[in-house]
């Protein structure tokens, strides 16, 4: 397995900004966030770019920063929609280690409902919500080489597992 490069993957809100960042601190690797980066280069906030510009825009900007990312070293956090592309999931599996963090969206939906800069979170609700994880689920499994479930961990269980 190519541990140059650690993705995590998953859902929104199931930790992966939190866990990327303690396993970088504990690995002494940098830890890039596909989403920040994308903030930083279109200079407004993903919540602007798929009101102006649509979904599909968004997506693409995420292919294209995921390929700069496959050349760095260090541990990758993903949108929570990287894995839905087949070209985005090849890449993350032959440039790295994949690992998906499992969650209960149930869960996740009582912590995060109400924040504004998730547009695929507006207008949900629980159960919208739960049926988008359950589509995506298959393709979270697809794309990962290990999967660890987290919904009854707490972050340094986590980390010490993946570790
Ligand atoms: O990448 C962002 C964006 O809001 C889309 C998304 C998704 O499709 O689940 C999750 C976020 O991390």
């Amino acid at each position: 397995m190519n541990t140059k490069i650690i993705y995590l993957v998953g859902y929104m809100g199931a930790g992966k900004t939190t866990v990327g960042e303690r396993l970088a601190n504990l690995l002494g690797e940098t830890v890039y966030d596909t989403d920040k980066m994308i903030i930083e280069k279109e200079g407004c906030s993903i919540q602007d770019i798929f009101s102006r510009y649509g979904e599909e825009h968004f997506r693409h900007l995420e292919t294209e920063i995921l390929k700069e990312t496959s050349m760095l070293k260090g541990v990758i956090t993903t949108g929570g929609g990287m894995v839905l592309k087949e070209e985005n999931r090849e890449l993350m599996k032959s440039s790295g280690t994949v690992i998906f963090l499992e969650c209960n969206p149930m869960v996740i939906f009582s912590r995060i409902k109400g924040d504004a800069e998730r547009p695929l979170l507006q207008n949900k609700n629980e159960i919208e919500f739960s049926s988008l994880y359950e589509k995506r689920k298959p393709y979270y499994e697809k794309s990962a080489h290990i999967i660890i479930d987290t919904s009854n961990s707490s972050i340094d269980e986590v980390v010490s597992e993946i570790e």
